[in-house]
């Protein structure tokens, strides 16, 4: 089999995801916002246990970017994609790699030993909203150790597309910039998402570390906001906090940066450094941020909305891989997002639909 041609970085975590009816109690009790996604303080622990007792819970794959992997294969051909991240040697893990395999994604995870348990996300959904409460657990002690591994090398020499979910860089830059400093020189291509607002708000200097190296960055309206703030432009407008993000300071510069910020179901913004030198697939028109509207989706076909914003990256970046064109690209993204959300958690519909 050929090696995969993507392969995405990020924490793996399994979802204990608690339906809109019970949602608002779980919300209150511990203090979470409505949409929102954090790592969970010393009040938040209880939250596992509470809910797997006392709630009706669904567990589903999860971790920001190996939903975006899953979808990334979900439109690629079978091997294409494969995922990192660390775990714990538990049933958990078991339950990851399963949906991993019958999906199409290779899961070269680091397994910490026993006891070290594989992370968690209390996932808390309330009408068309989900509050997301992550433990990391193993997922925090990944080391760049297991990059050079021999399997993993050979993983990272063969891809042409990287796929980095922002929220490692809580604990795992040096692992980030190894992988994008090596991808971005030999010419590959880099996708970075945001993940949540306080990645930028908080882990800005790591940010800043990464950025450079970064072709495609995807975040979300109010991802895109906490950037503002932290970088000193207050409250400016969307197109102009994605265009500040697309034209600053890029190692590879022969290739522009595009900056995709979604709005959930409002358009989608697409800014670029430099349209008129995109390179062939990725041109953007005159129209520069670019805005592309979202299909209307009707209430009634809405779940929950958790991994929506994943699947809408990873289905935008198995496109990409495959060639199209951006506005195909785009078209893709909102496509799957839109199918996860008519799914319990970050899941698309199966068996498999054409996009
Ligand atoms: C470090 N944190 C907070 C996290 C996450 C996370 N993935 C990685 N790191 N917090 C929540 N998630 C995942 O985001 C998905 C929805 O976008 C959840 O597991 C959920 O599947």
């Amino acid at each position: 089999m050929s090696s995969p041609i993507v392969v995405a970085f990020g924490n793996p975590l399994l979802d204990i995801q608690v339906a809109a009816d019970e949602g608002q109690k779980y919300l209150e009790k511990y203090d979470l916002k409505a949409n929102d996604a954090i790592l969970a303080e010393e009040k938040h622990m209880p939250i596992y246990d509470d809910i797997v007792a006392n709630a009706k819970v669904t567990y589903v794959a999860g971790g920001a970017a190996q939903n975006a992997a899953r979808a990334a294969a979900y439109v690629l051909p079978q091997g294409s994609v494969a995922y990192i991240g660390s775990v714990g040697d538990d049933d958990l893990k078991e339950t990851l790699q399963k949906v991993n395999d019958a999906e199409g994604v290779q899961s070269a995870y680091q397994v910490q030993p026993s006891p070290t348990k594989t992370g968690a996300c209390a996932v808390i959904c309330t009408n068309h909203d989900r509050s997301l409460c992550t433990t990391l657990r193993a997922a925090e002690m990944f080391t760049p150790s297991h990059l050079s591994t021999p399997e993993v090398a050979k993983l990272l020499t063969g891809a042409k597309y990287f796929y980095i979910g922002g929220f490692v860089l809580t604990h795992g830059v040096e692992s980030v910039l190894e992988i994008t400093k090596a991808a971005s020189s030999a010419g590959k291509t880099v996708v970075l998402n945001l993940s949540a607002p306080f990645i930028p708000q908080f882990f800005k200097v790591q940010l800043e570390q990464v950025l450079p190296h970064v072709d495609i960055l995807i975040g979300n309206e109010s991802e895109a906001a906490a950037y503002a703030q932290a970088a000193g432009m207050g409250d400016s407008a969307l197109p102009q906090i994605a265009s500040t993000l697309a034209s600053s300071t890029k190692s590879n510069a022969s290739r522009p940066r595009l900056v995709i910020i979604t709005q959930g179901s409002q358009s989608t913004l697409v800014a670029s450094s430099s349209p008129s030198n995109s390179s062939s697939n990725l041109k953007t028109s005159d129209e520069n941020p670019k805005t592309y509207p979202v299909p209307s989706l009707s209430s009634d076909k809405i779940i929950d909305t958790n991994g929506a914003g994943d699947m809408f990256a990873g289905g935008f970046l198995g496109a990409l891989a495959s060639g199209k064109s951006l506005d195909e690209c785009i078209e893709v993204g909102h496509r799957l997002g839109q199918m996860c959300c008519g799914q319990i958690g970050p899941k698309l519909a199966w068996p498999k639909q054409s996009v």
